[in-house]
């Protein structure tokens, strides 16, 4: 009973990390240096990588003028510093983005679309890529994992890009999850083993 429970417990733990196939990249969306540059929101891109998903969500308030495109751009040359990446996704725009001042989006993309991202990225091979839809996946994610990419929201009033951010991974819920059940478990073991 006792050795079944620790293997049960120690199966769990090593399942945690393996059952985190989905990655969560957020971020806050805040002024750029353009002159008439406001306004502020919120990104989550949530990639399954076994669904080969990727699901855009983002809410902003507040720009100087309408929006007139929003896109991620990858893959910065540093981390957090806008500088070296191109668009990496659908140009100009994300299909069906909001042309306000304000608005509200949330969209899944297919990662096996080509049209999800941009021909000009999927070519590149400068971040990593090797010229194909996949390789350009790839490179996305480690753009992404890296700190390299930001999503940004251009305007009217600010061609270059009104509000942006650099998106982070989220931490992952899974292990700490599976590991208070493992202690849980290894619990009702002592329990099991006090009571023979
Ligand atoms: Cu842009």
């Amino acid at each position: 009973m006792r050795t079944s429970l620790s293997l049960l417990a120690g199966a769990l733990l090593a399942a945690g990390p393996a059952l985190a196939h989905t990655d969560i990249y957020t971020t806050t969306l805040h002024p750029t240096s353009g002159t008439f540059a406001s306004g502020s929101g919120s990104a989550t891109i949530t990639i399954d990588w076994d669904d080969a998903t990727m699901r855009v969500q983002a809410d902003f308030a507040g720009l100087s003028s309408p929006a007139t495109a929003a896109h991620i751009h990858c893959c910065t040359t540093n981390p957090g510093i806008v500088s070296g990446a191109i668009v990496a996704t659908t140009t100009p725009t994300f299909p069906g983005f909001p042309t306000g001042t304000s608005g509200s989006y949330d969209v899944t993309f297919s990662l096996d679309n080509a049209a999800t991202f941009n021909s000009a990225f999927i070519s590149n091979t400068v971040f990593g890529g090797n010229g194909s839809l996949p390789g350009a996946v790839t490179a996305f994610g480690i753009g992404l994992n890296a700190g390299k990419a930001y999503l940004n929201i251009h305007t009217a009033n600010v061609p270059s890009g009104e509000i942006q951010g650099f998106l982070a991974l989220a931490p992952v819920p899974e292990p700490a999850t599976y590991g208070l059940m493992a202690l849980g478990l290894l619990g009702v073991g002592a329990a099991v083993r006090r009571r023979a």
